[in-house]
């Protein structure tokens, strides 16, 4: 592989990421230009229904853009959506050659953008640092091509894997700069859920602070509609969306209760609770969203890693022992018997936070087909 043209790409790449947590549904994507081997300009998606990467640069390059080569890490578009199609503005600019990291899965466009480069003689290149661009806007191929959203998992524990203590303590096993992390991390998703053990245990607020740029709807997992109207999930429903993800159980007065109170109550109708759960990702998919942030506790992690739900992990972990038999780990329920059927994941890059470390990992692929990309 072309070093030059991985180094372009490497920071179209950085560019893009940018746009995460504001341009979803649709995917980030980063694009510089260079002529002579020098950049002349750079771009990225910038927010939902605005201009894409390649037009943002454009506008920036002007004139010069004559003869430059673009790096683009997702093919560039061939349809009229809320803008005009990418190729026509670079073939209109007159670009000598267009390097792409990975192909774009939406159906308007799965090939059509590099076919229609090529017929007015642009010079087309794929798949440099490929992995990384599909990697990159994994959660928007997921959502395309699977039409389900994308689940993080996030936990705090201790070095030994505990995520409270027998006496069931867990504030504070990570330091200040570990949470902020989150709180950042929670500013980009569409929603943020956990079980109502968690929310009975610890009366959470789910809010990014300081706020980022996305609000998400905060998502309880209560089948009997047990959680309290005086948590402050409930007294902050009217500021920031809870949603109250109930079975079939619950008791009518309880829902009407949470609605009154301001909570939106989702009704899932399978006797099951991971078919509940399913169904629940399903409908989040239906409603545009496209990042799930799933913080527990136990029996809620385990429901998603049964369904082989869960596709990235940010695991905050302590330099402490906590130890004892009867102190909760990440993921709670019967676990799985053979380390055959132990889903994989990859680790990216670990962060170092303060004393702690953020360790990232995202599911081995192949996330969707490599095939229906191409
Ligand atoms: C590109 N460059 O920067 C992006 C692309 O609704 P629209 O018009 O914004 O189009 C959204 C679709 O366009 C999206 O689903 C994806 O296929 C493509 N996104 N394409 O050439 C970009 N963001
Ligand atoms: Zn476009």
């Amino acid at each position: 592989m072309n070093d030059e043209h991985e180094s372009w790409m490497n920071l179209a790449l950085q560019l893009a990421e940018q746009g995460r947590g504001r341009v979803e549904p649709n995917p980030v994507v980063g694009c510089v230009m260079v002529l002579h081997g020098q950049r002349i300009a750079s771009g990225w998606h910038q927010v939902f229904g605005g201009p894409h990467a390649e037009i943002e640069a454009l506008r920036v390059a002007g004139p010069s853009a004559k003869g430059s080569t673009v790096y683009v890490t997702l093919e560039p578009c061939a349809h009229h959506g809320k803008t005009p199609p990418c190729v026509d503005a670079l073939i209109a600019a007159q670009v000598a050659r267009v390097v792409v990291a990975t192909g774009d899965p939406f159906p308007q466009v799965a090939g059509r953008g590099f076919d229609k480069l090529r017929a007015a003689g642009i010079e087309v290149i794929t798949g440099v640092a490929e992995q990384e661009a599909r990697r990159q806007n994994a959660p928007f191929f997921k959502r395309v091509q699977k039409k389900q959203p994308w689940v993080i998992a996030k936990w705090a524990m201790s070095l030994d894997g505990k995520i409270a203590t027998a006496a069931r303590e867990s504030k504070w096993i990570t330091g200040q700069a570990a949470r902020e992390h989150a709180h950042q991390l929670r500013g980009r998703m569409d929603a943020i859920v956990v079980g109502i053990e968690t929310a009975l245990a610890d009366d959470p607020l789910l809010s990014a602070r300081p706020a980022g740029p996305r609000q998400a709807v905060r998502i309880v997992i209560d089948s009997r509609a047990r959680l309290p109207l005086h948590s402050q999930l409930v007294k902050t429903a009217a500021t920031i969306p809870v949603l109250v993800a109930v079975g079939p159980d619950a008791s009518p007065q309880s829902i009407a209760a949470l609605q009154h109170a301001g909570c939106e109550v989702w009704r899932g109708d399978s006797t099951q609770r991971d078919q509940r759960l399913a169904a629940l990702l399903k409908h989040l998919y239906e409603r545009g969203m496209t990042h799930v942030l799933v913080e527990g506790g136990g029996q809620l992690l385990a429901a998603c890693s049964r369904l082989q739900q869960i596709d990235e992990i940010w695991a905050y972990l302590a330099p402490r022992l906590i130890g004892g038999d009867q102190a909760p780990s990440p993921l709670g329920g019967e676990g799985i018997a053979r380390l055959l059927d132990a889903p994989q994941f990859d680790f990216l890059t670990p962060l170092n936070l303060g004393d702690d470390l953020a360790i990232h990992a995202i599911r081995r692929e192949p996330w969707p087909a490599q095939d229906s990309l191409d």
